[in-house]
């Protein structure tokens, strides 16, 4: 795929948050126009509806006023809109981190997450890319709670001729994961992505369990997981902050997969996201297929939430 095209998918993908936000910003001509104070309240309503998060929102628009006024005064021939990109991207950039293999072997990513927030789809999807970066993936069917969950691994793990670790339903997470990484480890495979059960942040026990799993993942190797990736569900909105925050806390995470902005205009928390926890975006999702779990890049994020053409 193109960049182009790439870049289509993530604009066409982002469309609910944009068709909320984009409509009193329009590019409007600093130079011509006054941004008056019925256009911000508008902007402002729409920002909250988006699930921006409040505080983040008065900071977003007071600082918006402060770069348009200066614009107007030197005359700057700019927009409303490039002028509010910009300040995105500031908040952005630092979450723009993609995820460096480095010279581990294998790699080791633990994916977490609520229910339902797309953590099996996105290491299919993973599989999928590292595989076209012609590395050596496994995958550890670490949900061994759910009966469909292996099937659904296995699944993924044919279709991208990936061999996946698995034992019996209501065996012991930690022991899947323990053996497929010294299985991985052995057959010098670059990259072991290891699933685990969907859990609420506020189920303790569960909780306690995965700290396990990174545990047990340390006898092998140290240094494992080499990421911890939780995978939120955007259409949360400042659920997945929160979600993301206790999860951080009881996890150390490193990364973040954002999933479904396709399916919502709450796609204003990723600066929710970026401003509160400032932990790196490594993915995001924009729809079901492959090429839609999209590795994050701050400024065409900015630009296909704004829909502004790049470089604007
Ligand atoms: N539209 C859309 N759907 C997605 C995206 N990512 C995942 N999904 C869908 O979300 C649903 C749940 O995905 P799973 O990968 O099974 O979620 P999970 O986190 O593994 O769920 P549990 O194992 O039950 O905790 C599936 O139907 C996926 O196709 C996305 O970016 N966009
Ligand atoms: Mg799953």
């Amino acid at each position: 795929m193109t960049d182009r095209s790439l870049f289509n998918r993530l604009k066409s993908g982002l469309a609910k948050t944009r068709d909320l936000l984009s409509p009193s910003l329009s590019n409007q001509k600093t130079t011509e126009l006054e941004l008056s104070d019925e256009l911000l309240e508008d902007f402002e309503e729409r920002l909250l509806m988006a699930d921006v998060g409040i505080e983040l929102v008065q900071t977003l628009i007071n600082q918006l006023k402060l770069d348009v006024a200066k614009a107007k005064q030197e005359r700057l021939p700019t927009t409303v809109s490039a002028l509010f990109k910009k300040l995105i991207v500031a908040l952005l950039e630092p979450c723009n981190q993609a995820i460096i293999l480095g010279d581990n072997k294998p790699f080791a990513i633990l994916v977490v997450g609520v229910n339902g927030a797309g953590k099996t789809t996105t290491i299919g999807k993973l599989a999928r890319r590292l595989k076209r970066n012609r590395k050596q993936v496994m995958l550890a069917a670490g949900d061994t709670f759910r009966a469909a969950a292996v099937e659904q691994l296995v699944t993924w793990g044919e279709r991208n001729d990936v061999s996946v670790v698995a034992q019996a339903t209501g065996a012991d997470s930690a022991a899947v994961i323990f053996d497929a990484l010294e299985s991985a480890k052995a057959r010098n495979i670059d990259v072991l992505i290891a699933d685990t059960a969907g859990r609420l942040h506020t189920q303790n026990d569960l909780m306690t369990e995965l700290q396990k799993v990174k545990r047990v993942m340390q006898k092998v190797d140290p240094a494992a997981p080499h990421e911890t990736l939780l995978v939120i569900d955007a259409s949360m909105g400042q659920n997945a902050l929160k979600q993301a925050q206790e999860f951080h806390r009881s996890m150390q995470l490193t990364g973040l997969c954002i999933t479904k902005l396709d399916g919502t205009a709450k796609g204003g928390v990723v600066l929710s996201i970026a401003d509160q926890l400032g932990l790196p975006i490594r993915y995001i999702g924009v729809g079901e297929a492959i090429e839609d779990l999209q590795v994050f890049d701050a400024v065409q994020f900015a630009d296909a939430l704004l829909g502004l053409e790049p470089d604007t």
